[in-house]
């Protein structure tokens, strides 16, 4: 007889799936029962960290990430990340382990009551299989649901006492499967795409994460190039779609609805790829867009596509609409566009470091092909200004602003990039949520640079609280955390860099060594 448990692993052998990315309770034993030499097991000390990790390795590898938490304890510590991964189009198959069937009904310890809602709305699908037999093709169908456009987590919940039944006899079906999305344009939709770009007076673009994921950055550098429209980041980036020293690149949207309706004023036409219109965050009432100006959203995402309160949308594969239209879109006739001058080199301030300074020193030491992910939120705006990111991929940030998603992130997307070098920049603040991360980067080797902006404080509510004129606010600052003394405890080596030569000293050891390295350094806050 053909196990559920064999028959479950072939399919994910068949998927290209082989990393399973856990921690582990009683009711996931038997899944982890014989674990097949040709799988790997990440272990991560915290489901937060468990799926950051994974969301990590979907995104920057385009494979989807398999998961496998505890029972509803386990979902739960992951459901912060899991905003994150719902986000950010991340295919992750996240499964937990439940109760044995003859237990559920009486909730017995350990029980995930109702266990399908329970991760709801953050995923695209979630189940938990009526019998034994039919958990192959429940596993089937989720891992084609995550990977299938839009991409985005899935959740399958699996009695433990499944595994030892026997397999549905004609499973084997499911070994064979392909399922392939095919979202190209009609002619007619792309025509007349096309020739509402060709024919504005002043097209704007508008890029997002979706471009990025799609790879197809290069496309949209063709298109901005024949086009001769300058190119904006959508708010909020989660990724990085465009090269930030093109003559093209005018920088990062503000998160506001009337700061982007201003900046956008006089273009007849947005052309936004790859992200939702928009994800905003504080609240600047005003225009959407002003008067004369048009704005057509390519998105991968119904649902980015119904919501957005302005525009047009066309639904389809982002990455083949931005190859056509880099394609067909014909030359304009307007001035070439000059870059933005490059920002001045900061000087290093007085007893900490600039936070400028700290990303100056990075350009100018990290490999041009780094991958960097940041998690230091006050910091945020200098860092687009000053980071070149020449390459896909190259940046990754929270899409739903949840924060102890870069630290963990960072670790998976070195697991999928092993030639790159990952750089995680990260505040004192955000450190928090997922510091256990450390352990997992020293045990696996994984050779992540973690910097540690400390400065003491959350920068970024801080800023806030200026903004929503609110005062005396408690619970703003995180004073008396040493970071070495942390990356020590979890096995890490860490460095403290009080100044930039500290700091290009303690980076050129960081690149030499084949292993994970804190950095933790000294910053000055967004207020002084
Ligand atoms: N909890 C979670 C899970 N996500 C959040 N986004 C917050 C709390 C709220 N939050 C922000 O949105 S920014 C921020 C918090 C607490 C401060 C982060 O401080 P930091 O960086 O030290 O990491 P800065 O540069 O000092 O802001
Ligand atoms: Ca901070």
């Amino acid at each position: 007889m053909t196990t559920v448990h064999t028959t479950t692993y072939d399919l994910l052998r068949q998927q290209g799936i082989t990393t399973v990315f856990g921690n582990p309770g009683s009711n996931e034993l038997p899944f982890l029962k014989d674990f097949p030499a040709d799988f790997t097991y990440i272990l991560a000390l915290h489901e937060g960290v468990v799926v950051g990790i994974a969301d990590g390795y979907a995104q920057a590898s385009g494979t989807p990430g398999f998961v496998n938490l505890h029972s509803a304890a386990g979902t739960g510590n992951a459901m912060g990340a899991l905003s994150n991964a719902w986000n950010s189009h991340s295919p992750l198959v996240i499964t937990a382990g439940q109760q044995t069937r003859a237990m559920v009904g009486v909730e017995a310890l350990l029980t995930n009551v109702d266990a399908a809602n329970l991760p709801r709305p953050l995923v695209k699908w979630s189940y938990e299989p009526a019998s034994a037999q039919e958990v192959p093709h429940a596993m089937s169908r989720a891992i084609h649901m995550a990977t299938m456009a839009p991409r985005g987590p899935v959740y399958l919940s699996v009695p433990y006492d499944d595994w030892s039944k026997q397999a549905d006899p004609q499973s084997w079906h499911l070994l064979k499967r392909q399922v392939l999305s095919a979202g190209g344009p009609s002619e007619a939709l792309l025509a007349d795409l096309v020739a509402q770009l060709a024919n504005a007076r002043n097209p704007v673009l508008v890029l997002g994460p979706d471009v990025d994921a799609a790879n197809a950055n290069q496309h949209c550098v063709v298109l901005a190039e024949r086009l001769k429209a300058p190119v904006w980041v959508a708010p909020s980036a989660p990724r990085c779609p465009f090269p930030t020293r093109h003559p093209n690149f005018r920088g990062l949207l503000p998160a506001g609805i009337a700061a982007i309706g201003k900046l956008l004023e006089g273009h007849d036409l947005v052309l936004v790829l790859g992200a939702p219109v928009f994800r905003y965050h504080q609240y600047d009432p005003g225009q959407y867009l002003t008067e004369g100006t048009r704005l057509i959203a390519v998105t991968c995402d119904p649902l980015e596509a119904a919501r957005a309160p302005m525009g047009d949308a066309i639904v389809g594969d982002v990455g083949l609409i931005a190859a056509l239209l880099a394609k067909q879109v014909p030359e304009a006739t307007r001035p070439t566009l000059k870059a933005l001058p490059a920002p001045e080199p900061a000087e290093q301030g007085s007893s900490k470091l600039r936070p400028e300074v700290v990303f100056d020193t990075l350009d100018e030491i990290a490999p041009h092909d780094a991958i960097y992910l940041n998690e230091s939120t006050s910091t945020t705006a200098l860092m687009w200004q000053r980071l070149n990111m020449r390459h896909p991929g190259s940046y990754f940030f929270a899409a739903a602003g949840g924060l102890g998603f870069a630290m963990p992130a960072a670790v998976g997307v070195q697991l999928a990039q092993p030639e790159r070098r990952v750089i995680a920049v990260i505040g004192d603040g955000s450190a928090n949520y997922s510091i256990s991360t450390l352990w997992t980067a020293v045990q696996y080797n994984i050779p992540t640079i973690f910097i540690i902006m400390n400065n003491g404080t959350y920068g970024a509510l801080r800023w806030f609280a200026g903004v929503l004129e609110v005062e005396n606010v408690p619970g703003l600052d995180v004073p008396g955390i040493d970071f070495c003394a942390l990356a020590k405890g979890y096995g890490m080596h860490a460095i403290k860099a009080e100044n930039r030569d500290q700091l290009a000293g303690a980076l050129h050891q960081a690149l030499a060594l084949n292993a994970p390295v804190l950095i933790e350094v000294s910053t000055l806050g967004p207020l002084g």
